[in-house]
């Protein structure tokens, strides 16, 4: 990745992470912790990976993006947010009655949506389809899909994980979002003891660990997806829950924010001094 292609991916990431604390701030609440953890892989997808046309997302051959965890789906419209498909008065709408915004995406709200989430343990089964659909017709698009760690503790997820890696599905790529934490605790306490890439590693998965905040890693990880031919790719990202809001990060309160006057001031101003450095 170059320098100039990794500081504009950063700067989306940093646009997301702002959208995801004002809309916090504006509504009242939001999932915040997981919606910043996923941010900068957000932003490399759809800033440098992606064959993805935001005025044409209803072309059959761009890649396919599920958002398996849809409580993340902040992150998901801060993106499309920067991407002009949906503007700011859209995103001020967010999680009130009639909304094209809710607080889980829903496919038939926006176009670039493929299908809609929010109850854990559907995309990676979705994903299966999208990617067998796609060697079955000869189409060359991938389908990515980003999940959460403690989503693993849905069955669905491993019934999928045989199905991908029995049928070859090499232009499948689950991207984990592993920061350790869930709604109501850590995960190895609350469902996944032993290590998730492992696991996946012996359902005959390609795997590789990344830091999931460097878009560098990220870029490159992504861009050389399949690791195997013939085999679908698992990118574990180390992440950290509500990265970008120190007082918040790691910390499992903030996996759905009520942001009182005093924090959600001190989270953008934290964010406006990170943001200093695209200032002219
Ligand atoms: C089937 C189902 N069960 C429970 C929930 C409630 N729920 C929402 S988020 C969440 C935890 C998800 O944790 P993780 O996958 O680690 O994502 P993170 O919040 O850490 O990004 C749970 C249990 C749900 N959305 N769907
Ligand atoms: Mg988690």
């Amino acid at each position: 990745m170059d320098a100039k292609l990794k500081d504009a991916v950063e700067y989306r990431a940093y646009m997301i992470r702002r959208h995801i604390v004002e809309t916090c701030a504006n509504h009242g609440d939001g999932h915040a912790g997981p919606s910043l953890s996923c941010a900068d892989i957000m932003a490399t997808l759809y800033f440098a990976v992606m064959n993805f046309d935001p005025k044409n997302p209803k072309d059959p051959e761009r890649d396919r993006f599920l958002l398996s965890a849809g409580h993340k789906c902040l992150a998901l419209y801060g993106a499309f947010t920067e991407l002009g498909i949906i503007d700011q008065s859209v995103l001020d709408t967010y999680n009130s009655l009639g909304t094209r915004v809710p607080g889980h995406p829903d496919a038939k709200k926006i176009d670039a949506i493929d299908f809609s989430t929010g109850s854990l343990g559907h995309g990676l089964p979705l994903g299966c389809g999208l990617a067998l659909g796609a060697k079955m017709a000869k189409k060359p698009f991938k389908t990515y899909v980003l999940m959460g760690d403690g989503e693993h503790g849905e069955g669905s997820i491993w019934e999928a994980a045989s199905f991908a890696a029995a049928k070859g599905l090499d232009n499948l790529v689950a991207i984990l979002d592993n920061n350790g934490l869930q709604i109501n605790g850590r995960n190895d306490e609350v469902c996944c003891p032993t290590s998730i890439g492992e696991r996946y590693r012996a359902f005959g998965w390609s795997v590789i660990t990344i830091d999931g905040h460097d878009v560098n890693e990220i870029y490159t990880a992504l861009t050389n997806c399949p690791v195997k031919e013939g085999k679908p790719t698992l990118i574990v990202a180390k992440t950290i829950k509500s990265k970008g809001m120190s007082f918040a990060e790691n910390n499992v309160k903030y996996h759905h924010w009520n942001p009182g006057k005093e924090e959600a001031e001190r989270a953008i101003a934290e964010l406006d001094e990170y943001g200093k450095r695209w200032q002219a």
